[in-house]
């Protein structure tokens, strides 16, 4: 029985911008005795439905606007026998639709650090529960993603969040929803190890983290030089949109 991991993407370039942290915080919750989980990243390349095993257990994580491939490549895993589960912020939301449309066994709604184990566990005996709660765990919680896993090169920029959740309510924004309005934040020892540990091994041209602005309100950003790499604080919805071309 083998773990996997798939960000889907209805197109593939072969290089991505900022690594999809998810999957690499979700490798870190996998227990140790399962083995490394198998990672696709479709924006870099789209996965081989041939490596899916019966028995198998396949992660998707789905936002809104990849939901529609990521509920695809459900179909297919559970067509091939495996086990399908969701998470991420869609899935979060919506969690009877991946039932309805993505052909799965379980969706977590909330963080999976902590109940990842968990759902692997249950499937691992049949016993899988519908839906789990992954709740919000506490900042001390938060895993360190598992960089180690990270392909050479691929990425422009790696990816370490210092805080979940966010105090404001703007309307057309769902982290407050998903992540609550209570600011969840790392200690930043454990962030400065991570991005120690996200560094040039992997090849990446920079670090990208975001958090919020608790002074500076919405669109607020507060920079920090962090040699060799800038630190941009901001919104936790939209750290791209205002930072990206402050990294070089
Ligand atoms: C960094 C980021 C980006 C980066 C990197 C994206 C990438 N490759 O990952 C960039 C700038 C490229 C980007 C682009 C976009 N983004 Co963006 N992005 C974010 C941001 C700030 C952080 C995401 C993140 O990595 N979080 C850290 C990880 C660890 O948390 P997580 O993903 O929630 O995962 C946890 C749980 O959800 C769960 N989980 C997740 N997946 C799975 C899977 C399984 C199986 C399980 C069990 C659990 C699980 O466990 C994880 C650990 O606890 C979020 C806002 C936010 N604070 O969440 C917006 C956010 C995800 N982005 C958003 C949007 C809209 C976009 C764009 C569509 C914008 C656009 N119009 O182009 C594009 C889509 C790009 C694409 N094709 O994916 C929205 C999505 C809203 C929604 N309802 O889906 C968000 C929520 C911001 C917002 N509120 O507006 N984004
Ligand atoms: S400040 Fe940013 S993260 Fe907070 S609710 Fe507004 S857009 Fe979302």
């Amino acid at each position: 029985m083998r773990i996997h991991l798939v960000n889907p993407s209805d197109t593939s370039f072969g290089i991505g911008v900022i690594t999809p942290r998810w999957l690499y915080v979700l490798a870190a919750a996998t227990p140790a005795g399962y083995g490394d989980p198998f990672i696709t990243d479709e924006t870099l390349e789209q996965i081989q439905p041939e490596l899916i095993q019966r028995g198998d257990i396949v992660g998707i994580g789905i936002h809104t606007g990849n939901a529609l491939r990521g509920m695809q490549v459900g179909r297919m895993a559970r067509e091939r026998g495996a086990w399908v589960v969701y998470g991420g912020i869609h899935a979060s939301l919506y969690p009877e639709e991946a039932h309805e449309l993505g052909g799965a066994h379980a969706v977590v709604k909330g963080d999976g650090d902590v109940v990842w184990a968990k759902v692997i566990a249950d499937l691992a005996r049949g016993a899988a529960q519908r839906i789990y709660d992954g709740g919000r765990v506490s900042g001390e919680q938060f895993l360190p993603a598992r960089w180690d896993l990270a392909p050479r090169a691929r990425y422009m920029w790696a990816s370490v969040q210092t805080v979940r959740g966010c105090p404001k309510h703007c309307s057309f924004c769902s982290v407050w929803r998903t992540d609550g309005q209570k600011p969840r934040q790392r200690a930043s020892d454990v962030v400065i190890e991570e991005i120690v540990q996200s560094d040039t091994p992997r090849g990446a041209g920079g670090l990208m983290s975001w958090a919020v602005s608790k002074t500076a309100g919405p669109r607020g950003l507060g920079v920090a030089r962090c040699a060799p790499y800038w630190v941009v604080q901001s919104c936790p919805a939209a750290p791209s949109a205002v930072s990206c071309w402050r990294m070089y």
